[in-house]
């Protein structure tokens, strides 16, 4: 793997001279402007002007098998934030404003590239670099402050909620979402912190009219943990249930998923829990889904006046800005993050640093 700089007056000009050499596979190392420099290798500009440097290998190198000796550990030792030609000159075809941006603080484009691979949409990205001053031209020489103060800026869109820690009263809460985000394993691996950790009194409740045998999942966790689980079909087995464990420090409410275009059943949700004040609900969204279903799915099951979000699947992605996405579309406190299968251990509580670790690292 060669690298090679190219050197021209414009950014467009440099990426020009990789696409010509290299072709349009190529990937982007690195960009950056030099101040008062010469062009050295066959660019347009002129001493005293602007001089954009840009650093790029030949593409292709993560297929092939050996034909080109590449050895993928070397990779690694490269920016994570690798962008391909084809990418970033289909990127800044998109918006003027950007391409002034980049051309202002040439480094930028790194920081712009790893927002956009983590999968926080282009629009925001360009918002979250804007705020952070990154398209200020006295800001080039602090690539580093200004990707903490980018940082800063998607932070500051996350809030954070504690169900379960502070209360005195019991706590209520119910868990929705689409079918198969994770509500029931959500719901086994808060019990079982709760009640062997933290060593409260739990409570179990299956709302689930629609599957033959649907809280037999719940009630095996229930058996496992040896906390009582009863099933609600309509609003007096719940009040029933309820008043049953009214001595409990939690009660967890596991629901049928639905498909959030049925706005019957959405609303025979919303009679049972939606109106009742002293139920938390946590609306579980899976990461994987995509950024356009996710805002249909937080939109529809607003019905339910949920509270809170859960992300949920975080380990089956590397896309996920998404949860930044869904925030500056419907900013709701996010409760807890699932990293996986394993119960009870593939959960954390939700916290801004730990959100931003997952969304960056
Ligand atoms: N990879 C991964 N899988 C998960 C996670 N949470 C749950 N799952 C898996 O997702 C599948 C569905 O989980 P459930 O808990 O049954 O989902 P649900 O929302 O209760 O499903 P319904 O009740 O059918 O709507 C199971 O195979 C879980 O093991 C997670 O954080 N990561
Ligand atoms: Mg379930």
């Amino acid at each position: 793997m060669e690298l090679k700089e190219y050197q021209a007056g414009s950014i467009q000009e440099a990426l020009n001279l990789v696409r010509r050499d290299l072709g349009s596979d190529a990937l982007i190392l690195s960009t950056r402007k030099l101040r008062g420099a010469k062009s050295a290798s066959g660019g347009s500009a002129r001493s005293g002007q602007e001089l954009f440097e840009i650093s790029a290998v030949a593409g292709g190198i993560h297929t092939d098998s050996g034909s080109n000796h590449f050895d993928p550990s070397s990779l690694n030792s490269l920016k994570s934030e690798l962008m391909s030609l084809r990418e970033m000159i289909f990127l800044l075809s998109r918006s003027a404003h950007l391409m002034e941006g980049f051309r202002i603080n040439p480094e930028a484009i790194d920081l712009y590239a790893r927002l956009i691979r983590s999968g926080i949409a282009e629009p925001y990205a360009q918002l979250f670099l804007e705020k952070g001053g990154a398209f200020k031209a006295n800001e080039q020489t602090a690539s580093n402050n200004v990707y903490e103060r980018v940082l800063k800026e998607i932070m500051k869109v996350v809030d954070v909620s504690e169900p379960f820690d502070q209360s005195e009263e019991r706590v209520v809460a119910a868990f929705v979402g689409p079918t198969g985000v994770g509500k029931t394993t959500t719901i086994a691996k808060l019990a079982a912190e709760l009640s062997l950790k933290q060593k409260k009194t739990i409570g179990l409740i299956s709302i689930d009219n629609y599957r033959i045998g649907a809280i037999e999942q719940l009630k095996t966790y229930a058996g496992i943990l040896d906390v009582p689980c009863f099933p609600a079909f309509n609003n007096d087995d719940l009040q029933f249930a309820l008043k049953q464990m009214k001595e409990k420090d939690v009660i967890l409410i596991d629901t049928a998923g639905q498909s959030h275009y049925d706005m019957a059943r959405m609303e025979e949700m919303e009679k049972l829990i939606g109106r009742d004040r002293s139920i938390n609900t946590h609306l579980l969204l899976s990461t994987v889904t995509s950024e356009l279903e996710m805002g249909h799915v937080a939109r529809n099951f607003g019905q339910l006046n949920f509270s809170a979000y859960i992300f949920t699947k975080t380990d089956e992605t590397r896309a996920r800005g998404v949860i930044i996405n869904q925030l500056l579309k419907l900013r709701m406190p996010i409760s807890f993050i699932t990293t996986g299968q394993r119960v009870p251990e593939d959960i954390s509580k939700a916290t801004r640093t730990g959100i931003l670790r997952l969304i960056f690292e």
